[in-house]
């Protein structure tokens, strides 16, 4: 598929902001959806709506067979090794709520120790604080090197004996960079952990191997890969979620209910609690095949280059500060331009159509540590090329101008 037939599928890149064509850099926050995707939530609500798992009629075997299709689809594209390893969530918060409240809330004792990073998003930090306060377990971060990354080092440095759990990132929301998950999983499982990932900014730009990981549970969002937003996915391996307990309780997750006690069904059914996303899920399994089809490994190159681009040419635009390292760069790059607040930046940007991210990202602690309140962030996808980074630069410089004079 040529990149310009990958622009045609996106039915938002064709309107007008500001008067300015779009330029969308702002999918690590969440990816435009390609007309596939609206197709096919729009046909679930058009001809076969119904619950699923429950209806003995033509459009509730449609609907559930639509959905469990899905679920094999996360599962191929996760190389995971059953359907019954992908648990359908609201979304890679949930995913990771429910492995800590779930698993960490039943799993750790006292003393035990829950290994991460200071770069986490708040998602894989705040359930985690939670849980620990529960249980008497304790947060140890991983000392980032001097340009934010992650060496495998620094993670032996903070393994213990008493490490129940290593949640770490894949792939950087605000620095860009890709955590050595499999190298992590090894000296993880080394000391007896269970090793959690957060693929909420792998999933959607590289592809991402469970088995090859050795990961034991991994969360990510479909909106963030061109699906719907309110829905993700969870894979954990199958003995992991046996002894994980759900988050919500009510129809469908249950074997038997009596008046004083109920038993449960087996995962995955056991997390998925009350009516689903159905219409999310299956627009998730079209945006995992309308990737499937463009192909991951090109996705996964085509962003690196673009983010490399990005960096190169934004070093060159005099006042602007980068955070993150200078190379290897999965599919972002956060800045700031001297004496403007990133707010500021994104509203000149605005007005020439190009939609960036200003804030801390969810990134409180790695704001901290980068020694700054916030940040501008642009992000790159599929549907992006080079003419979008040279938009940006020029944006910037005319940010520059407006700001500080000529
Ligand atoms: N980051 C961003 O602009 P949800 O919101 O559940 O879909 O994803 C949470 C999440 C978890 N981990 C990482 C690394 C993330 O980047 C995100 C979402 C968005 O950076 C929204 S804050």
């Amino acid at each position: 598929m040529a990149t310009k037939t990958i622009r045609e599928q996106y039915p938002v890149l064709s309107r007008q902001v500001n008067g300015h064509r779009l330029v969308y850099l702002d999918s690590a926050a969440t990816a435009l959806k390609p007309q596939s995707v609206i197709d096919a939530e729009r046909a679930y609500y058009e001809h076969y709506t119904a619950n699923v798992h429950r209806s003995v009629h033509t459009l509730g075997e449609e609907a559930t067979g639509a959905y469990e299709a899905a679920r094999g689809r996360v599962r191929s594209f996760l190389n995971a090794g059953a359907d019954d390893e992908i648990v359908f969530t609201h979304g890679a918060t949930e995913g990771l709520n429910l492995v800590a409240h779930g698993y960490g809330g039943t799993h750790l004792q006292p003393g035990d120790e829950i290994v991460m990073t200071p770069a986490e998003h708040h998602s894989n930090l705040v359930p985690w604080q939670q849980v620990a306060a529960r249980t008497g377990a304790r947060l140890r971060f991983v000392e980032l090197g001097a340009d934010g990354t992650v060496s495998l080092d620094a993670v032996r440095a903070v393994l213990s004996p008493r490490t129940r759990v290593v949640s770490m990132f894949h792939s950087s929301n605000v620095l860009g960079t890709v955590n050595p998950i499999a190298d992590i999983a090894r000296e993880a499982h080394r000391v007896g952990a269970v090793m959690v990932v957060d693929g909420a900014q792998s999933v959607p730009h590289m592809p991402v191997d469970v088995a090859a990981l050795d990961a034991d549970f991994l969360a990510f969002s479909a909106h963030k890969l061109g699906g719907p937003t309110g829905v993700g996915a969870l894979y954990g391996k199958r003995a992991l979620l046996a002894e994980t307990a759900p988050l919500y309780f009510g129809g469908e997750m249950i074997e038997q209910v009596e008046r004083e006690h109920s038993t449960f069904k087996a995962p995955p059914e056991r997390f998925e609690g009350g009516t689903p996303h159905i219409a999310g899920v299956i627009g998730l399994g079209a945006a995992l095949t309308f990737l499937s089809e463009v192909g991951m490994e090109r996705i996964y190159q085509h962003d690196r280059e673009l983010a490399a681009l990005a960096y190169d040419r934004l070093a060159q635009v005099d006042g602007i500060e980068i955070y993150g390292p200078d190379h290897d760069r999965q599919s972002l790059v956060a800045f700031n331009v001297k004496g403007v607040h990133p707010h500021d930046v994104a509203q000149v940007l605005d007005a020439r159509g190009i939609a960036v991210r200003a804030g801390h990202h969810c990134c409180q602690p790695l704001m901290s540590w980068l020694d700054v309140g916030s940040t501008v962030r642009a992000s790159f996808y599929l549907y992006n090329e080079p003419d979008d980074i040279e938009a940006l630069v020029e944006g910037l410089q005319h940010t520059v101008r407006f700001f500080h004079g000529a």
